[in-house]
């Protein structure tokens, strides 16, 4: 039997190429290898404040984007994570099963707290959520970026906890963390992730973005004062640059360092912004030709959650028989 598959994308924001190079372009190039859930996890995002009509927008943007990239719903199953309650409920009964201390370690609460006027109970609760997300399919793998990987530790974490008091519920997961661009940096800043929820203009990025826009935010992006065009740690700026170029052109590090030795930042950054710019055409296209008729996109929802449903019912119901409920 295949292994099982499930990860998880945020309708909010833009989708960006550090979510397309650390997560989604994993999804798609392993499609055939395992069984897989991708789940838009609209429950995640109202963890800050949303607009209302905005995040049902996204929602479909962002299912649109996961077909252009490559998802085929034939191999794959889509689906919205507020279309299937077994998620709210499992998060509630892991989090009777998880010490607060183990969510007060997570990181990425730390970082998004600081940037909230007011914190909610949800954004501290964020991971046990993942985890009900994670444990409901009986993943065997997790493919996410860098910066979820203490999430998924933290959900094995409480599958071993609970399994221990109950016998054998829960599938124990494993993130799967790409080599290279796992942790893909913003152009304005390459000391930070970069991410959706960053406001600057040049930042990230996005799937979606116009080539003029893409090579403007390559032309401002942080560099640093040397000259030499190599993959160097200690230079953040141009480390990144030369991670994204590798990803797109798909050539070796030693092979990208002959071909711009004695070249300039501002050839790397032309020859960057066309190789993204490619890269991303095909992407754009598909994605408009899908997004074309809209009743498309609601009917693979449905269908997704359809199919879905039934494996977290099952896995929820036996949670419940086990701990006194129902
Ligand atoms: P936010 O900033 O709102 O948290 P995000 O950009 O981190 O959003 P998510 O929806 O949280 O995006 O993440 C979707 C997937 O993309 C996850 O697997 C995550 O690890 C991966 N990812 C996000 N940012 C990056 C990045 N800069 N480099 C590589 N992978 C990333
Ligand atoms: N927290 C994740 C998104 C996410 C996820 C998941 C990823 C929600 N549920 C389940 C993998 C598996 C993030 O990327 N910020």
């Amino acid at each position: 039997m295949k292994k099982r598959v499930l990860s998880g994308i945020q309708p909010t924001g833009n989708i960006h190429i550090g979510n397309y190079l650390g997560a989604m372009q994993h999804w798609v190039a392993s499609q055939d290898e395992y069984d897989n859930f991708f789940c838009i996890v609209d429950l995640h995002s109202i963890t800050v404040p949303q607009d209302v009509k905005q995040l049902r927008a996204k929602v479909r943007e962002l299912a649109g984007i996961l077909l252009a990239i490559g998802i085929d719903p034939e191999k794959s199953t889509i689906f919205v994570q507020s279309n299937i309650s077994a998620h709210a409920e499992l998060t509630w009964i892991l989090n009777c099963f998880t010490p607060i201390g183990w969510l007060q370690r997570m990181t990425q609460f730390k970082d998004k707290s600081e940037k909230q006027e007011v914190i909610s109970t949800g954004l501290f609760d964020y991971p046990v959520l993942m985890t009900a997300d994670i444990l409901l399919y009986n993943a065997d793998y997790v493919p996410v970026g860098e910066d979820q990987k203490q999430h998924v530790e933290l959900s094995r974490d409480i599958a071993i906890r609970f399994n221990s008091i109950y016998g054998k519920v829960f599938k124990i997961p494993e993130a799967l963390i790409p080599k290279v661009g796992a942790r893909i940096m913003g152009l304005d800043d390459p000391t930070r992730k970069m991410s959706k929820s960053e406001a600057g203009q040049g930042h990230a990025i996005n799937l979606l973005d116009p080539p003029n826009v893409i090579t403007n935010k390559i032309k401002r992006a942080a560099t640093d004062s040397q000259r030499d065009i190599l993959f160097d740690k200690n230079r953040p700026g141009v480390y990144n640059l030369l991670t994204i170029y590798e990803l797109f052109s798909k050539m070796s590090r030693p092979k990208i360092e002959s071909h711009f030795s004695g070249k300039g930042y501002s050839d790397l950054k032309k020859e960057l912004a066309e190789v993204v710019i490619e890269g991303l055409r095909p992407i754009q296209e598909r994605y408009k030709e899908i997004t074309s008729d809209p009743s498309y996109i609601e009917t693979l929802l449905k269908s997704g959650a359809d199919k879905a449903r039934p494996f977290a019912e099952s896995v929820l119901n036996k949670v419940m028989d086990k701990v006194g409920l129902g």
